[in-house]
């Protein structure tokens, strides 16, 4: 037996196992409002102890991909109620996962046609967009030429933020997650080799960091700590994001976590989605700087965990939960067949991101496959 199908608690939320569904972007909800066949996608994973929902955009501004959800227009809202009903009914719990694209948007999803914003104006090179042609096909296009944020653009951002924050519990969710991940917005700001800034949002660990800051600060006052949680990925090169000294720079933020009792950190270990050994960095290093500056909330590991590391992770006490990613698409009972150790089905490459049913709400259970 195994703590990991054990019920446990991350902050305010109660878990029935302390398996995860890692958020997904998966291209579905046109309009950026999610639909019945997002609402039969999710309410199908409900086993899981905790999903977390597909990055949402806290604003259009946040937009940087076709047809990815948002949490900025009533019917977006009236939607993810839907979404939060059904999987609250299966039995699961359910947060949300807050975006701000920053850099990595492309100028026809922008609010007028505008440059996507961010904390430089250099554009992300290596970086492609998803959208979708007039002929209704999708497709991979580079990233537009960002504009750096005014510094007095940002309390705007902030007061997004709360806002979304607000809206989401309004729709049911059990939380929020703050994406401080991958190369989007916040982690603009966090990275030293893409914030070119002189201002109080540049320059120092502490000032990279302040925006961030300010994001968890603001939301955790309106919708309470035992309710938000964070992502960061230390090492992702994801959005042609790094910085000179990662394991400085995630000390620092982790340590600042650790004065609010948030629901769970989140720690994407090595490239997400990628290999985990990308670049050096020490994971366990980082879970004791967090506990030793009075951390108490859940730590969520992801990135590649199969169920034997994930048993090992929660017994040995490196983490209290662990997030699957691309192994929930194609087994929506993930949970049971964890449980069972029986077969996991693999999900097609080629369905992941835009289209239908197909390779999203048509992966059968062990049951239906019988
Ligand atoms: C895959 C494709 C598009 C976006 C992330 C939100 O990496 C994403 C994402 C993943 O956090």
């Amino acid at each position: 037996m195994t703590k990991l199908f054990e019920p446990t608690k991350l902050g305010d939320i109660s878990l029935a196992n302390r398996i995860v569904m890692a958020p997904l972007t998966r291209n579905r909800s046109p309009n950026a409002v999610p639909n019945e066949l997002n609402v039969k996608y999710y309410a199908q994973r409900a086993t899981a102890g905790l999903i977390i929902t597909e990055a949402t955009a806290i604003t259009h501004q946040g937009q940087g991909y076709a047809n990815v959800p948002g949490l900025y227009t009533k019917e977006a809202l009236e939607g993810w109620k839907k979404v939060t009903d059904a999987v609250h009914a299966n039995g699961g719990k359910i947060v949300v996962q807050m975006w701000h694209v920053g850099r990595i948007s492309h100028t026809t999803l922008q609010p007028n046609g505008g440059k996507p914003v961010s904390s430089t104006s250099r554009r992300a090179e290596t970086s492609k967009t998803y959208l979708v042609n007039s002929d209704g096909t999708g497709g991979f296009a580079d990233v537009s030429e960002p504009r750096a944020l005014e510094t007095s653009e940002i309390p705007g951002i902030v007061e997004d933020y709360r806002k979304a924050a607000r809206a989401a519990i309004d729709a049911g969710f059990d939380g929020v997650e703050i994406h401080g991940a991958n190369g989007y917005l916040l982690d603009q700001f966090l990275r030293g080799n893409v914030n070119d800034r002189t201002d109080q949002y540049g320059g120092s660990i502490e000032n990279r960091a302040r925006f961030l800051f300010e994001v968890v600060d603001a939301i955790t006052k309106e919708i309470g700590a035992g309710r938000t949680a964070i992502r960061i990925s230390p090492v992702t090169a994801s959005g042609d994001a790094s910085d000179p000294a990662p394991q400085q720079l995630f000390t620092y933020v982790v340590e600042g976590l650790a004065k609010y009792d948030l629901a769970y950190i989140h720690v994407i270990e090595g490239q997400t989605g990628g290999k985990r050994d990308s670049l050096p960095f020490d994971y366990d290093a980082l879970h004791a700087a967090y506990k030793a500056a009075g951390g108490k909330a859940g730590w969520m590991v992801n990135n590649a965990y199969t169920r034997e590391m994930a048993i090992e992770a929660v017994e040995s006490g490196k983490a209290d939960v662990v997030a699957f990613g691309k192994p929930f698409i194609s087994n929506p009972d993930f949970v049971r067949r964890l449980e069972e150790n029986a077969a996991l089905a693999q999900w097609d490459q080629t369905t992941l991101y835009g289209g239908g049913a197909k390779g999203y709400a048509d992966y059968p259970t062990l049951d239906e496959a019988a």
